[in-house]
């Protein structure tokens, strides 16, 4: 079964370059942990890369937010992740058709194929937003993540409260999760991996699931419609081989020793969940 399949394992059984080199890093650096970098200039960008790269396998950043971007600011990343061995993932979510999500992926100020490693992308479109931004690096290694469900609530890809009365949605909702996965399938040069809250929606040893939503001190961020849950959840229940965390260390007092901790508790649940 995927989930007690350990990573090594898994990264000979991952068709996309960048999921085989993430498996196998997430092995030897003992991490399945993802920082979100939602910062909003370069300096804590870099200073946050700094501090909690030795701690993960995957830096997530939303480069759109960053006031002070320049060319310099992605050099500068670059060359932390290479200092301290962790992947590059833009969260740029794209979700529109091929064309235009080429030149998103490619072109403008960010020129995200450039440098980012690993993208999301919503299936919404249909195939063809992989088609295109495949197209966008031929002779480039990158990988993208499909978004499948998110965690914030309300959202329209849950199937949590299944009912008689809900049943069409229910359908729908395993619809696009079919549709999904098999766009997944037709595409294993390019798809790493899925973003998505609940397990067996992956059955490919060869995908990895992230999955955010993930704190040790809160349950939700009121209003704004994030949902938590613990590292033992994910993990164990949810399914996520990584796990994204975001202001749980972003606005911790220490963010370094609150990666350190998120690092340590997460490992310890896949560790307890390949040995059961
Ligand atoms: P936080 O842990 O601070 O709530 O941040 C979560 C991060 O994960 C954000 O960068 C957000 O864009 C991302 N994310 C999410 O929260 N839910 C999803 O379903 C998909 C996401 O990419």
């Amino acid at each position: 079964h995927v989930l007690t399949l350990p990573f090594i394992a898994r990264a000979d059984q991952a068709a996309n370059p960048v999921a085989v080199k993430l498996l196998q890093l997430m092995a030897s650096k003992q991490s399945n942990l993802c920082v979100a970098a939602d910062v909003t200039s370069a300096s804590q960008l870099i200073s946050l890369a700094e501090s909690t790269g030795p701690y993960v396998c995957v830096f997530k950043t939303h480069i759109d937010i960053v006031e002070d971007f320049s060319p310099q600011l992605i050099q500068d990343l670059l060359a932390v992740a290479q200092k301290h061995n962790f992947l590059l993932m833009e969260d740029r979510k794209f979700s529109d058709i091929g064309h235009t999500v080429s030149l998103q992926y490619s072109k403008g100020i960010h020129n995200i194929s450039s440098w980012a490693d690993l993208v999301t992308v919503h299936s919404v479109p249909g195939e063809g937003v992989i088609t295109g931004l495949k197209s966008a690096v031929p002779n480039l290694q990158r990988g993208c993540f499909i978004v499948i469900e998110m965690s914030s609530a309300g959202n329209l890809t849950t199937s949590s409260y299944i009912t008689l009365s809900t049943l069409s949605k229910w359908l729908s909702y395993e619809c696009v999760v079919t549709a999904s996965m098999e766009i997944c399938e037709k595409h294993p040069d390019f798809v790493a991996g899925v973003v998505c809250q609940s397990p067996n929606i992956v059955q490919n040893p060869g995908l990895v699931q992230l999955t955010p939503g993930v704190s040790l001190d809160c349950l939700n961020d009121g209003p704004l419609g994030q949902q938590y849950h613990s590292p033992e959840d994910i993990i164990m229940s949810r399914g996520a081989d990584i796990a994204v965390v975001g202001r749980g260390i972003t606005q911790a007092t220490d963010p370094i020793q609150a990666a350190q901790e998120y690092r340590a508790k997460l490992w310890a649940v896949y560790e307890k969940r390949v040995s059961s």
